[in-house]
């Protein structure tokens, strides 16, 4: 495998901005190059992914290795489990049918799902069986009996968008007659309490860019936040220029301290302080933190008088007279286990200093996950620096290299779900029922007709009997696996789109082989908040066995449905993504640069674009800072609500109006019979679960499971050495892991990453233990409160003990037997 070393980033020799059409008037005018016949020439392709752009070598046919862009100045270490996913033995091959369902019927034998016995079927047959069942279930039980909210992070490129694709279907092919969902499980919390907060989503919001951070910021915090692990994926594809800005501050020699219970990559990057906190309560911190500002009056009344509302109605709270709680530094210190002191010189400390308090978002993807970030923002309002440079909080700085500078380029369309041309489908939406909150599907499928409060309405829950699930992994990614099986039981029918045997494609009725993104053609954009390049994902091997791309499945279901021309527009792949290009293209003018035409844009593969300096220099909140009168927040009051009448009005008390150290339904120190928290962080090296099928795995497991971080003094009193395997348990459930004893972690916490793919014994219904080491056995199914409904899948106690028994090898990583 070559190069995964870095590439220094003054060494692109790729087009910029500008320069571009010059630069390609060198070029012989190029005529239409046939995907297809470029596919199979031997040579590199450029293409793109979540992980970074980079180079694919084909060989005979046959993709034998990859290489990272030299723009990209951090490649990802996973790009070479990027290539195996595409030939892993977890590939699906053929289009194939649970026998129970092809031999009996719709809903026979539900328990058999997820046991691997599957029959292939032809294309035809397959598409005929998922056309018969859309529309029988759509005949029998209306227009919310199919769900087709499926959530996941698929892959990149602007067409080939599996999930906008599938509603495209159910809304031009059956009216729009399905159920849908909102919001996502990265910030179900936050995405909600933010706009009443700060008027907007925040958590996908451009921050103060690096530069200044480097330049302005005397003290970098990273609560419950790693970028250095997390930012080397987006949503499009991954720029990784947040690297720069964290390389440029570690050489400032600056402070910087990481709020977390594992020291983590990022903590040991900067050799950072490490505050090992109790999961779960962050907010008891940032409280007793805002309770020393205060009453050692370092809080910044002028701020919080100028720009925010409600202080006098948090205060009495924060003083305890409300409730006869002071939170006091003392209170504090007993719930999240740092000394008051810790917390008192840390409230000087923030006080004394140019500040960013820079968060994830694994505090807020937890029961009462809503307050994690109120908090912050109220406990930075005090503080007095939101808006000044290089102070304030940050929500972004770890996700898709959140801070890099923008460029001054062109934003790329994508495909529709084609929602906008659905008739009548607006009667669907008043039902109240057309959508959920995405983190509720295994409550809905469990509870039709039970009625749920979410951001200020109550709905209830439809009565759905068919699934169909693309680009997601709900058996890895939903809270309470069990809720899950338990809600598959009840469905008649569920149909999986994927190109891996995943843990979901197993416990489905009918599977579809769909083709990776580096067997069909696309485009999309570098950087989600840099925007630096375009980049052309060109086709690099034709489709394996019978995969077919998401795009053709689904317009020949349109076509069986009566709508395929509506479907498709009359546009082929290479005209759509074409199109998306032109479209983008008309926007250059009004930016004031130039670039290339399709074809040769196509032919050369990627196009950059120039930072301007004065985005070098952007700062979140200066605008506001300046003047909140000309430049109000989109919150009621027009400035950071610290107490919002709206939630107010909507009376839940698991949402009170201010921010709340409120109780989790589970958390260490609280009573619990089980000693540990489980940490369900994100992987090192996977994107949540995809690629735990590749040979990456055998680069982190241990005795062949998902690795168990244990502290040596927890591991010792259970005789758990490392490289044992382990049985972490709750009430809910189990898994097996293998053991990692280090001191990076603290007494009473493991950590076992989100995303491994859950694997029943060979042959047991779903359900028994987890032999690989899928989390969500374990956590909780609960929303984060009534107003988000967002997923706590970092909220689990469990126990874990040395495993003795007979630990088979997970079925999970091998191909389902064919009848
Ligand atoms: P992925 O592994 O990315 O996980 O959950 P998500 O379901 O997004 O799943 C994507 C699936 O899409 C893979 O199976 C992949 O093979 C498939 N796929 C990729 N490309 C294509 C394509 O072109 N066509 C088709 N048809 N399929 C494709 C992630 C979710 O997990 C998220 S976003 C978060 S933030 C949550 N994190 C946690 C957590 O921290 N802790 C816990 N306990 N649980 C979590 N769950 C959530």
């Amino acid at each position: 495998m070559s190069g995964h070393h870095r590439t220094e980033i003054s060494r692109r020799g790729v087009l910029k901005g500008a320069t571009a059409l010059g630069a390609l008037g060198l070029l012989a005018p190029s005529a239409w190059v046939n995907p297809a016949r470029a596919a199979i020439a031997d040579g590199e392709v450029l293409t793109g992914s979540h992980w970074g752009a980079f180079y694919a070598k084909v060989e005979g046919g046959k993709w034998v290795d990859v290489r990272p862009w030299e723009g990209d100045p951090h490649p990802s270490h996973q790009l070479p489990g990027v290539m195996d996913s595409v030939m892993s033995p977890t590939r699906i091959q053929y289009p194939m049918v649970r026998r129970a369902f092809l031999e009996e019927g719709p809903g026979a034998k539900p328990e058999t799902r997820g046991m691997n016995d599957f029959v292939r079927v032809t294309w035809d047959e397959a598409l005929e069986l998922v056309t018969g069942e859309l529309k029988r279930v759509s005949d029998t039980y209306g227009p919310t009996g199919i769900f087709g909210g499926s959530y996941g992070w698929k892959s990149s490129g602007k067409l080939h968008n599996c999930q906008s694709l599938l509603r495209r279907m159910l809304n031009v092919g059956l009216n729009g007659a399905f159920v849908n969902s909102s919001g996502d499980y990265s910030t179900g919390a936050s995405q909600i309490i933010m706009p009443h907060v700060m008027g907007t989503l925040e958590v996908y919001e451009q921050q103060t860019v690096w530069p200044v951070v480097v330049e302005s910021t005397d003290l970098l915090v990273f609560w419950g936040a790693d970028p250095v692990r997390t930012n080397q994926i987006g949503w499009t594809v991954a720029d990784h220029d947040g690297y720069i800005g964290l390389e440029e501050f570690k050489k400032t020699g600056k402070k910087v301290i990481c709020i977390d219970p594992w020291r983590s990559h990022t903590a040991k990057f900067f050799d950072a302080e490490w505050i090992p906190i109790r999961p779960h309560t962050d907010v008891a911190m940032m409280l007793g933190i805002a309770h020393t500002l205060y009453t050692e009056e370092l809080h910044d009344a002028d701020f919080l008088d100028e720009y925010t509302t409600g202080f006098d109605k948090f205060l009495p709270y924060l003083l305890g007279e409300t409730d006869d709680t002071p939170k006091t530094a003392e209170w504090a210190a007993e719930i999240c286990e740092v000394p008051a002191e810790k917390i008192k010189e840390l409230a000087r400390l923030f006080q004394s200093n140019r500040t960013m308090l820079s968060s994830g978002w694994s505090i807020q993807r937890q029961h009462h996950g809503e307050q994690s970030h109120w908090m912050l923002v109220t406990l930075a309002s005090m503080l007095g620096q939101i808006g000044l440079p290089g102070g304030g909080f940050g929500l972004s700085y770890h996700y898709a290299n959140g801070g890099a500078p923008s460029a001054n380029s062109i934003v790329l369309p994508g495909i529709s779900d084609g929602g906008a041309a659905v008739e009548g489908a607006a009667w669907l939406t008043e039902a109240g029922a057309a959508s959920i909150p995405v983190s509720r599907v295994a409550e809905m499928i469990l509870n039709p007709g039970k009625e749920f409060n979410f951001n200020g309405k109550t709905q209830t829950f439809p009565d759905v009997k068919m699934v169909y699930w693309v680009g997601g992994n709900p058996f890895a990614h939903h809270p309470s696996t069990q809720e899950l099986i338990e809600g598959w039981k009840r469905l008649e029918t569920v149909v999986v789109q994927d190109f891996q045997w995943t843990p979901t494609a197993r416990m489905a009725d009918i599977v579809l082989p769909a083709t990776s993104a580096y067997e069909r053609n696309d485009i999309e954009n570098v950087g989600d908040y840099s925007a630096r390049a375009i980049v052309a994902m060109k086709q690099v091997i034709e489709p394996m066995y019978e995969a077919r791309n998401d795009f053709d499945i689904f317009a020949d279901l349109a076509e069986k449905l009566g709508a395929r021309d509506k479907f498709t527009e009359g546009k082929d792949e290479m005209a759509w993504i074409k199109g998306f290009y032109e479209s983008a293209a008309e926007q250059a003018p009004a930016r004031g640069i130039e670039v290339p035409g399709f074809d040769a844009f196509w032919e050369v593969g990627i196009v950059e674009f120039e930072i301007p300096e004065e985005n070098k220099q952007f700062v979140r909140y200066s605008d506001f800072r300046e003047d909140p009168l000309l430049e109000p927040l989109g919150t009621p009051s027009g400035l950071i609500e610290i107490y919002s009448k709206n939630i107010e009005k909507m009376g839940y008390d698991d949402c009170p109006p201010h921010p709340m150290w409120l109780e989790p339904i589970e958390r260490l120190g609280n009573g619990s019979k089980f000693p540990f928290h489980l940490d369900t962080a994100h992987p090192n090296s996977r994107l949540h679960s995809q690629l735990c099928g590749t040979k990456l795995r055998d680069t982190y497991t241990v005795a062949g499971r998902e690795p168990c971080l244990i502290n040596p003094a927890d591991a010792e009193a259970r005789g758990i050495v490392d490289g044992d395997i382990v049985r972490v348990f709750n009430d809910r459930g189990a898994i097996l892991a293998g053991a990692v004893v280090t001191d990076e972690i603290r007494p009473n916490v493991i950590r076992v990453s989100e995303g491994g793919w859950y694997s029943p014994a060979a042959g047991s219904e779903a359900g028994t233990l987890c032999e690989y080491g899928d989390v969500n056995m374990l956590t909780v199914g609960v929303g984060t409160s009534s107003l988000a409904q967002g997923n706590c899948g970092h909220t689990a106690l469990v126990d874990v003990e040395k495993y003795t028994g007979e630990a088979g090898d997970p079925v999970v990583f091998t191909t389902p037997a064919e009848g």
